[in-house]
């Protein structure tokens, strides 16, 4: 047995040593290790050797199967180094061939301008909060003094869902929510999508963003109105910006007002940006209604309040120089990789 276990051994050292290729190694390992192999075949004839001689006789086995299974992997890795490097002999990179562009992905100019605009409200103290787009009836209208027979309510406008759940029209529900907690004074803004039952044409869609900020706190007035969204318009049209308020009306707020802002192309001559006007409407805003606060717990006479409204399109056209409103919704690549 011995002997026997010898000659296997220095048969496959010498088979090992004198192989070309993986291959020849493999079928090597098959012939002596594998389940019909040499090596095999011993194991299988253990129980013809005598008790007393069997531990002996395995240990001698196995130290066998140990010696070949090493050479084995020797002889494997020798073989893998030597492809390994015959390749890197042939293979050369050429440092000088242009390298592939990646594409990157950017911003959609309508989140450019989100967060240009609340970059601006952020810097004088407001808080941006969400809310829900879905909307109880009392959040979107009732408590924003709406009343049941205001037009807006109508079906032809608004978006129902069931008579007292719609699609919000307006972010000021996130307002109202916010006055409703009670945490005085408030300083924030409520960007989000709103939901209008129009047609879609250059300057409509019934899906849209609306931004609309609200303070409330002791002693506001207008002057301070005035005064923020003066600065707004010059930090987001440049500082020479002019502008004008316009009596006009809102149920939430009053007195209420429209403002316009200097051409910023033609800077108040008249262009075809304009329409000849040398300005343009940019928001709504004013002093929000005792009614309003009220119905939110706050008393009117110990707090006041202003607040605007923007729409994010309507600034994104008008600042990137985009004439109709549905190039923002196509998500064609040729128009949005040009901001
Ligand atoms: C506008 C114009 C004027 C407005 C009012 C409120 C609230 F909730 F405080 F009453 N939020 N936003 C408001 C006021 C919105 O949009 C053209």
């Amino acid at each position: 047995m011995k002997e026997k276990l010898q000659e296997i051994r220095e048969k496959a050292l010498s088979q090992i040593t004198a192989a070309e290729n993986l291959d020849t190694l493999n079928d090597i390992r098959v012939n002596i290790l594998g389940k019909k192999g040499e090596l095999t075949a011993i194991l299988k004839s253990m129980k013809d050797v005598s008790p007393e001689d069997r531990p002996k006789v395995g240990q001698l086995v196995n130290d066998t199967r140990t010696v070949i299974e090493g050479k084995l992997t020797e002889a494997k890795k020798n073989f893998e180094k030597a492809a390994l490097e015959k390749r890197l002999s042939f293979e050369k990179i050429d440092v000088t061939l242009p390298a592939k562009k990646n594409k990157l992905g950017h911003a959609h100019p309508n989140t450019s301008v989100l967060e240009e605009v609340e970059k601006i409200f952020v810097g004088m103290g407001y808080e941006v909060v969400e809310g829900p787009e879905i909307e109880k009836d009392y959040y979107n209208f009732e408590a924003l003094n709406i009343p049941a027979n205001h037009p807006a309510k109508d079906e032809q406008d608004t978006f129902y869902i069931t008579p007292e759940i719609l699609l919000r029209t307006q972010t000021s529900s996130v307002q109202a929510h916010e006055m409703e907690k009670g945490n005085l004074p408030i300083r924030m803004i409520a960007p989000g999508r709103v939901y209008r039952s129009d047609e879609v044409d250059a300057t409509h869609s019934p899906s849209f963003h609306q931004i609309e900020g609200m303070v409330i706190d002791k002693n506001v007035t207008f002057a301070d109105l005035k005064g923020t969204l003066e600065t707004f318009a010059k930090e987001l049209f440049g500082e020479d910006t002019k502008v004008k308020f316009r009596p006009h009306h809102f149920p939430f707020t009053e007195p209420s007002a429209e403002v316009d802002v200097s051409c910023f192309k033609c800077h108040g001559k008249g262009c075809r940006f304009c329409k000849g006007e040398g300005w343009i409407e940019i928001l709504g805003c004013g002093m929000i209604h005792p009614n309003v606060l009220r119905m939110s717990g706050i008393d009117p006479e110990e707090y006041v309040g202003f607040a605007f409204g923007v729409g994010l399109e309507r600034i994104t056209l008008l600042k990137y120089e985009i004439d109709d409103m549905r190039l923002l919704y196509e998500n064609d690549d040729r128009f949005l990789s040009q901001f």
